[in-house]
This record gives C-alpha cells, structure tokens and sequence, in this order.
C-alpha cells in the first residue's frame, strides 16, 4: 500500500493515530501537501461518504472518521498554506437561532471541507444577521443551515429572504436537518437541500459547478 492509500485507508477506518502520523510521513517524504489531502484524506473521506449514503456505514463510523480527518487535517494545513493551496469556494455554516442542535451540522461542514471548500462555521443559535455579516467579511458562494427543531425552521426561510434581499450576488442556500424536506426547500426558496452530510455536500459541490459555467 502507498503512503497516500495508508492515509485513506486510516481516515476510512477512524484510525486517528494513524491518520496523523501517516500525514506526518507523507510530509517529511516531501511529498505535496495537495496530493496529500486529494489522493490521501479526501479520497478517504469520499469513500467513508459513498458507505454511509450505501447503508454500510452508520453516524459512529462517519463521526470517527470526520475526527481522523480533522485531527490530520491540523497537521497539513500549514503546509497546503506555505504552498499556496487555497480552497476552490467558500461556505458558511451555522445551525439557525434558537436550535442547539450541532452534531449533524458539524458532520456537514466536515463534508464540505472534503469537498475542497474553506468552510466557516458559525457555531449554534445563528441569527440572520450573523450569516449576512460572514458573508459581508469574505464573500462565500455557499451558505449552508441546519435545524432540528420544527418551532426552528421558520428561521431559514427568514435567513433565505433577508440574504436575497441584503447580499449581490447572493450565495446559493442549502438546507437540512431531520425535520427539513426537499418539499421545504422549495417552498422557502433554498438552492438545495441535503437529505444527510454527504449529500449536502455534493448539493454544495453541483450548485457551485453550475454557476461557473
Ligand atoms: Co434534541 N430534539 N432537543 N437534543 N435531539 C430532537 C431533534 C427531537 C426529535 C427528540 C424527540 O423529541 N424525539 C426533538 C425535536 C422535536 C421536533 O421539533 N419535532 C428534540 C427536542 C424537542 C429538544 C429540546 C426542545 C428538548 C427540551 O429541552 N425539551 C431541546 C432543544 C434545545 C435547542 O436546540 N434549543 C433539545 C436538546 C437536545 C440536546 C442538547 C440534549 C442534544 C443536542 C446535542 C448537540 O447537538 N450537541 C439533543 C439531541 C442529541 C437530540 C437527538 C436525540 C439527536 C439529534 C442528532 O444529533 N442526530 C434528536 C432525536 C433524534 O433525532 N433521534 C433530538 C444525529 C445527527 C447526525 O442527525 O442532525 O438530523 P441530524 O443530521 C443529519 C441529517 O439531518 C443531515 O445530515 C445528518 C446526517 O448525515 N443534516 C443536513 C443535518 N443538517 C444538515 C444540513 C445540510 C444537509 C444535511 O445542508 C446545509
């Protein structure tokens, strides 16, 4: 197995240890800090995606191995910087006001980050303002929200309205969470809606694409 196959192999398998050090090798064998994370930690990422879509993983794997990735991610991050690598969009992420729920919310923004994005979490209870306000200091091209809660969903649509009508151009929107519906999404005007983190993730990456061209 290649040094790159070990790091996403360890991803894969929650093996943090192994991620960390396996990176560390990479690194001191010169090897790029971009073709550590494409070919090593996001290939592992992609595929630990593709199980939990497919039913053979469930939320304590993907957790464990978002948690790999985080931990190795630490380690090459100032190296992708000392080499110019710099992610290819940005999305903001936040659980909307009054919802406390983060679990599905961090396990979207480890989803996005795999999916080459600089992704800025804004944490719980985020008011509309917050949103528009990160998206005023650096411009995203997504802004991502999650609620669990029914009496919390009100908020997206208020989020959705108050970005059209404050920021030009507006950033495309996507939204989930357990009670949220591609049928909600239509109706509150959202871009795009994640039935789990991996999918949100490939609505993210598809909404991007889209506008580029
Ligand atoms: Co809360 N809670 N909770 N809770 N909680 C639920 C959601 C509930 C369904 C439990 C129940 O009654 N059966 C219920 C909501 C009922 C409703 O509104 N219909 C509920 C309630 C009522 C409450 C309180 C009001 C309880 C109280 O105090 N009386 C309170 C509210 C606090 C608040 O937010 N203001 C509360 C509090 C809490 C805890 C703090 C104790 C804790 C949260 C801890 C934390 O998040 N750090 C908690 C928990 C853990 C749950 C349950 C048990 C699990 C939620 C979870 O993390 N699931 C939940 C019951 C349940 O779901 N079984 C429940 C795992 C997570 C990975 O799934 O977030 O759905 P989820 O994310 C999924 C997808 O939805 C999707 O991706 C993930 C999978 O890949 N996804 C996206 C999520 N966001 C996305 C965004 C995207 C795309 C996909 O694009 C942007």
């Amino acid at each position: 197995m290649s040094a790159l196959e070990k790091i996403a192999d360890a991803v894969l398998n929650g093996d943090e240890q192994a991620a960390v050090q396996c990176v560390r090798e990479a690194l001191a064998e010169k090897r790029l800090a971009k073709q550590i994370l494409d070919q090593g930690l996001l290939a592992g990422m992609t595929e630990v995606g593709k199980r939990f879509r497919e039913g053979e993983y469930f939320l304590p794997e993907v957790l464990i191995a978002a948690e790999a990735m985080k931990a190795a991610m630490d380690v090459l991050r100032p190296a992708l910087l000392s080499q110019g690598v710099h992610a290819e969009a940005r999305a903001v992420i936040g659980t909307v006001r009054g919802d406390l729920h983060d679990i599905g919310k961090n396990l979207v923004a480890t989803m996005l980050e795999s999916a080459g994005f600089e992704v800025e979490d804004l944490g719980v209870d985020v008011s509309p303002e917050k949103f528009i306000e990160a998206c005023r200091r650096k411009p995203a091209q997504i802004v991502a929200m999650s609620a669990l809660l029914t009496t919390t969903m009100p908020e997206m649509e208020k989020i959705v309205s108050q970005i059209r009508r404050s920021l030009d151009p507006p950033p495309h929107i996507i939204i989930g969470g357990a009670p949220v519906t591609q049928e909600y999404a239509n109706e509150i005007g959202a871009d795009g809606y994640g039935r789990d983190a991996a999918t949100g993730a490939d609505v993210a990456k598809r909404l991007c694409i889209s506008r580029q061209r």
